[in-house]
This record gives structure tokens, sequence and C-alpha cells, in this order.
């Protein structure tokens, strides 16, 4: 997969580049990544990139000259790729959005600043729009940084261990299940016995149950809209149970 981020603020990426995972996946092969300056394309003394917006008011606009040449020049080497506009307007991102981009070959990333781009850049040169969630960032570098962590983790190869990104919070609808390491008591407090029993059955039922626990305490949106297995339900059942008989208890003492 390459990346391309078209912006006027490449160094911002200088250190996503630089650290972790990302780093490995880059040099590794699994994915490849290039920020290019809009700057670089503009061809006036001063290498103008914004202006003030017709019609009056604050701020400045990104000119169409320049990001046109920017994006007609990364598109030269990269026919085929899918230009995506970072925006708040955008589509919203989630797993799903990064599981479907994961099968992209090659993604161009347009980073809105100030008050916004041209709109005729928006509306014909770009095949789609991107928001990473409904609040407002000075500019789309930060949201591109999120889709791109986002979408390399999905490509095979980019995590060590392959099953990393299947058991993912979200991948199946459900939060993932809490993590223990070393020590086995912390500041008093044990790490689930289940854990230590060496018995991979017991540990994946526990797993299932924490994911179902976390996701219903913290997400219960997911719940609703999710498809289970006849494993979870049967989970969900026995604490139906459970907590009617703790209710029965209860009522029985209030009672007597
Ligand atoms: Cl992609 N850009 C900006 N500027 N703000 C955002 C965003 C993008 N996604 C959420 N807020």
């Amino acid at each position: 997969m390459h990346f391309t981020v078209i912006t006027l603020f490449p160094e911002i990426f200088t250190s996503f580049w630089e650290n972790s995972i990302i780093r490995r996946a880059l040099e590794e092969g699994h994915i490849s990544a290039s920020a290019v300056n809009i700057r670089d394309f503009a061809k006036d003394r001063h290498r103008t990139t914004d202006d003030r917006p017709y019609g009056g008011g604050c701020g400045m606009v990104i000119k169409p000259e320049p990001l046109a040449a920017a994006i007609r020049s990364v598109k030269e080497n990269a026919p085929d790729a899918k230009t995506i506009l970072m925006t708040p307007q955008g589509r919203k991102f989630d797993q799903s959005v990064a599981r479907e981009m994961a099968g992209e070959k090659e993604i161009i990333f347009i980073c809105g600043r100030y008050e916004g781009i041209d709109e005729r850049i928006c509306r014909n040169f770009t095949d789609g729009e991107l928001s990473i969630g409904d609040y407002v960032l000075t500019g789309g570098e930060p949201a591109v940084m999120v889709v791109i962590d986002a979408v390399s983790r999905l490509i095979p190869g980019v995590l060590g261990c392959e099953n990393s990104a299947e058991n993912d919070s979200f991948s199946r609808g459900l939060l993932e299940h809490g993590h223990f390491t070393r020590p086995g008591i912390f500041e008093g407090e044990s790490v689930p016995e289940v854990l230590l029993s060496g018995n991979h059955q017991q540990i994946e039922r526990w797993r299932l149950e924490d994911s179902l626990i976390r996701t219903f305490l913290k997400r219960p949106d997911l719940l609703k809209t999710g498809k289970l297995h006849r494993e979870e339900v049967r989970i969900l059942k026995k604490w139906q149970d459970d907590i009617a008989k703790l209710i029965a208890f209860q009522e029985r003492e209030a009672q007597s």
C-alpha cells in the first residue's frame, strides 16, 4: 500500500514515519509513504498557497491552482490511486472504513487547512471525503495520521502477531478483553487465575466473557447493532439467569 499526503505542512509527518510500528512497516516494505508540499507547486514569486475568500469573511482558503498541480503531479505516477479529501464534512471513519481502505493499492490524502480549500478542487479532483469524527481540527494532518495508522495495522505483516488485528476491539463488534502481564500480583491485585491455568479453552472462554462484559458496560450500543455468535448469546442468557436469581433473593429478603 502506498500513501501520499498532500499538505502545506509535510514536516508534521516526519516523526510519524520514524517511529514504532509505522517505521517498521515502512522499513519492511509493507507500506510506503510520502508527504508532498503544496507550496512546491505554487508558481508565483511568493509561492502563495492561500487567498481571501470570495464574498468576504474571516480566514483564508487554499488556492486551487497549486493544489490541482500537486494532485496531478502525484497522479502521474499513481493513475489508479483513490484521492481522499480530509474534512470534517466527510464520511465518518471507523474500523469498517479502515478495512475497506486496507484493500486499496494506493491512496492520496489531501489535507485541508485554514477555512478550507477551494470548492472546485473538492468537486473535481477527489473521489471522496473523510472525517475522523464530529469535531473540528485546525487541519487534516492529525486526521490523516489516524487513518494511516488504523489502515496500516490491518495490512498483512504489519503487526507482529497475525492474530492481533483479528481480536481487536470493533473487529467483531465487541470491545477487546483485558490484558495482564507479570507480576502476578501488583499492588495487592492479582491476575485472574484462569489466565495462569494453561487451559486454553478456559482462557478463550474467559476472554470472550470479558469482551462481552466490557462491551455491555462501556459500549452497549455495539450489542444492539452487531450480530453475536450463539456462544455469546448463551453467555448473555447465563447473566440474565444469574441476575434473575439475585433479584429473586433480594426480593425474598425484603419480605422477610
Ligand atoms: Cl479530516 N479535518 C479537520 N480539519 N477536522 C476534522 C477532520 C478532518 N475530521 C474530524 N475533524
